[in-house]
């Protein structure tokens, strides 16, 4: 090891070891460890294409991969090599590590769980490929300036990415535009824009280096690189601009995940990728095979979301235009390969695209999503419409072009039944199917949380790693009061290291035996990062107005992004940081209650936290959270949680036990008809003492002594609408917390009921959700038994 990551010093980095960065020895070693990975990868290949396999093809708009190096060593079991290697070398290895960029390709829930599939892909044994967008800049980065949110590009891909392998040999022209003819019974499609797409490769290997797939993203490039007649006559700009349009495509990810509907440049991104990647599956598919008919015993295409939701039309034109196949064939064909998974029901993020934008972008398209829809209409007269007041539907489209469509949570995907798809459901009653998200072990535990890993590992050996179920034998040892010590012992020490890195980066000194209250993740109304705060303030109240009480001291962190139009959210996170200001300068309550919010919060930040948290914040409002997967990396490591009955909320309940969960709030069902009544917002204020003096207290300025109308629109918001029901659900969640305090107060109890999370999440890995998609909806099996072992 150390001779080949001096060998890649000098060799792929031109330095020798006296002149080496840190940039220059993380690139040596990740170069030193993507060498050991290839044999495997092309083994997978090999038996892949000799077993004739059938392949997931894994379409997503977004792959939230975060830092790759750690995964990629433990992975390959080097951890022990490398840092040897890097110590008789004289670096650090977590300099190292920590000097990789975050790959932000994404926007949150969706992105990350897409991610957490390929590594359970690999691990499983599931021949796969992950498909998307090699963006230039992922989520922008965040920083606050006097408390508000400021954006600024980010740019991981300024150093080079050690993980990926250029493919400038795989690459396909991506047409838009023009028109199209008809004739004798032939139809042309005369595109007036073309771009190519060139393939990034990027091994993903499983657990224990038996398996490798491929995360494949596209780049967008010119068919030609710059025009030299505009060069030669001196227009320089002219020159490069159909250069710059056709780089545009992958140039940014979209910093929304609700609304990016409409823009013309999204919907180029999503078939981009979209026809990137089914010209390079028919490539492989018609390399073994000439009968067309078979590919759905071949191919397997999951769209994660309605994102790729145009990969129906365009299967079926690459079917019927480019190799021949009727089109009363090609629709169920393509049906048959296809599958789609929903991942909100707040009707801002269900996609539509007017229709006069798609037929301008995919003439073609259209015309085929016309025939789409006359043919469901024939076969199923009165059903939902894909084509609506001028707009095309992608929920609708990619519902009918699926042979299966499925929730990400058990309550998700009833909701799905009963309200979005509920006469598509009707007319197809076995099309809609669960799969409860996951997350990955090997991510959200044994790299994240090294104490708590080795503690089980000594424990019961590293077989939970890849069938999490094991770890239920924990459970077990609750009584063992060696064990329960050192638990308690890892969780303090994750704390401690925590609240040394807030010290550093953000100047705020905390207590570790405070409890640490986390709540992380996008800034969204539905997921009332506002009702934690107002609990927050009325805790600071109650706590100066009885200073003698014995107080569970609480340190309540944040850490999330707003979308950059969303200026309610933005007014959130303002008002986070305003208050901070006053209650950590509060001599009353000094070590008693701390506000942090660190900025940019991404997966680098997520592994820090999640570990060193006590209390974790799941408090949607029912119904709105799909499923959440931060819900499930806390419970792992031992966090418990107080939330609602929302997503998958519902089934880590049922999984850790009621008595381990802090549960309030309205249901689903109650949310729905508590909104029937009018004034129902003001009327929950005027029931609640406490909230009304929060509410004033924001109103008067008291955050905001130098502009005291800041916050009337937040809280005007909250008296006049509150949609997301913050005022109806605020005193059962105070009552919730108080629990929790008093809980806290007995830190041997706690520490069962946090070992009680850790040892019930198992079924929560993205092994098991994988295993469901391949059995359920992919008809996928790993060439080698891998999923028995
Ligand atoms: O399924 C992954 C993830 C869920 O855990 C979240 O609950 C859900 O909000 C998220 N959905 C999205 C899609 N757009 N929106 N909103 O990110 O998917």
């Amino acid at each position: 090891m150390k001779d080949d990551i001096l060998n890649r010093l000098q060799f792929s980095l031109g330095k020798d070891a006296d002149h080496a960065s840190v940039y220059d020895w993380r690139m040596a070693v990740s170069l030193t460890v993507r060498d050991q990975m290839v044999d495997t990868w092309f083994n997978s290949t090999k038996e892949a294409y000799a077993a004739s396999s059938k392949r997931v093809y894994y379409l997503s708009m977004e792959f939230l991969i975060g830092r790759l190096i750690e995964d990629m060593i433990s992975n390959l079991q080097l951890e022990d090599t490398v840092r040897g290697a890097l110590t008789d070398l004289g670096q650090d290895f977590d300099e190292i590590v920590h000097d990789e960029p975050d790959a932000a390709l994404g926007n949150g829930g969706l992105g990350r769980l897409a991610a957490c599939f390929m590594d359970s892909l690999a691990t499983l044994g599931i021949p796969a490929f992950g498909y998307g967008i090699r963006y230039e800049h992922g989520l922008f980065e965040q920083s606050f300036a006097q408390g508000q949110q400021v954006e600024r590009p980010e740019t991981w891909l300024n150093q080079r990415h050690a993980w990926e392998f250029e493919r400038p040999e795989v690459q396909f022209p991506i047409c838009f535009g023009g028109h199209v003819d008809h004739h004798d019974g032939k139809t042309t499609w005369h595109p007036s824009e073309k771009v190519l797409a060139t393939a990034y490769d990027t091994p993903v290997i499983g657990w224990k280096n038996e398996w490798g797939n491929t995360l494949r993203l596209w780049s967008a490039e010119p068919v030609s690189q710059f025009d030299l007649d505009s060069f030669n006559r001196g227009d320089y700009l002219a020159a490069g601009r159909s250069e710059a349009l056709a780089r545009t495509i992958s140039r940014v990810l979209y910093p929304d995940d609700t609304t990016d509907s409409g823009k013309e440049l999204r919907l180029k991104q999503e078939y981009f990728f979209t026809a990137a990647s089914i010209q390079d599956l028919m490539r492989r598919y018609l390399q073994d095979h000439d009968d067309l008919r078979q590919l759905p015993e071949h191919v397997a295409i999951q769209l994660n979301d309605t994102h790729p939701a145009i990969a129906g039309p365009e299967l079926v034109r690459v079917l019927v235009d480019e190799h021949g196949i009727d089109m009363a064939e090609a629709i169920p064909l393509a049906r048959a390969c296809l599958a789609y998974t929903n991942h909100t029901l707040l009707p801002e993020a269900l996609e539509k695209w007017g229709e006069w934008l798609l037929g301008r972008i995919l003439p073609r398209h259209l015309e085929i999503i016309r025939i789409i829809e006359e043919t469901q209409q024939r076969e199923h007269p009165g059903s939902p419409r894909i084509l609506e007041h001028g707009d095309v539907r992608m929920g609708e489209l990619a519902f009918i072009m699926a042979h299966k469509v499925n929730g990400v949570s058990a309550l998700h995907t009833e909701l799905v039944k009963e309200t979005v798809f509920a006469d598509l459901h009707r007319i197809h009653p076995t099309r809609i199917i669960n799969q409860t998200n996951g997350i990955t072990p090997r991510r959200w535990l044994y790299n994240c949380n090294p104490g708590l890993r080795d503690l089980i590992t000594d424990a019961m050996g590293d077989g939970w790693v890849a069938d999490l179920e094991q770890l239920t034998a924990l459970k077990a040892k609750r009584d063992d009061a060696a064990f329960m010590q050192a638990f308690q012992a890892s969780k303090r020490d994750n704390k401690a290291a925590l609240s040394n890195w807030i010290g550093q980066t953000c100047g705020i000194a905390l207590d570790p035996d405070a409890m640490f209250d986390v709540q992380i993740k996008r800034i969204h109304e539905y997921k009332r990062q506002l009702m934690n705060l107002l609990e927050t303030v009325a805790l600071w109240n109650d706590m100066r107005d009885n200073p003698d009480h014995d107080w569970t001291p609480r340190v309540k962190i944040f850490g999330g992004k707003a979308a950059p139009g969303y200026y309610m959210a933005k007014d959130i996170i303002r008002l986070i940081n305003d208050v901070a200001e006053v209650i950590n300068n509060d001599p009353a309550t000094k070590g008693r209650l701390k506000i942090v919010y660190p900025p940019n919060y991404n997966v680098t930040m997520a592994e820090r936290l999640i570990p060193a948290s006590d209390l974790s914040e799941q408090i949607s409002t029912a119904g709105k959270e799909a499923s959440g997967t931060g819900n499930m990396k806390f419970a792992l490591n031992g966090a418990l949680t107080i939330g609602t009955l929302d997503g998958a909320n519902v089934e880590i309940r049922e999984h850790v036990g009621s008595e381990n969960f802090f549960l309030f709030g309205l249901t689903a069902a109650e949310v729905m008809e508590r909104r029937q009544h009018h004034g129902y917002a003001r009327a929950a204020i005027e029931a609640s003492p406490r909230l009304q003096r929060v509410l004033g207290q924001i109103a008067e300025g008291r955050f905001a002594p130098h502009d005291t109308g800041r916050y009337h629109g937040v809280v005007g918001m909250l008296y006049d609408h509150d949609y997301f029901l913050v005022t109806c659900d605020f005193d059962s969640y105070f009552d919730a917390q108080r629990r929790a305090d008093n809980a806290y107060q007995n830190a041997d109890n706690w520490a069962a009921m946090a070992l009680m999370n850790t040892a019930s999440m198992g079924w929560f890995s993205s092994d098991r959700t994988i295993k469901g998609y391949a059995r359920d909806i992919w008809n996928a099996h790993p060439p080698r038994a891998a999923m028995d072992r």
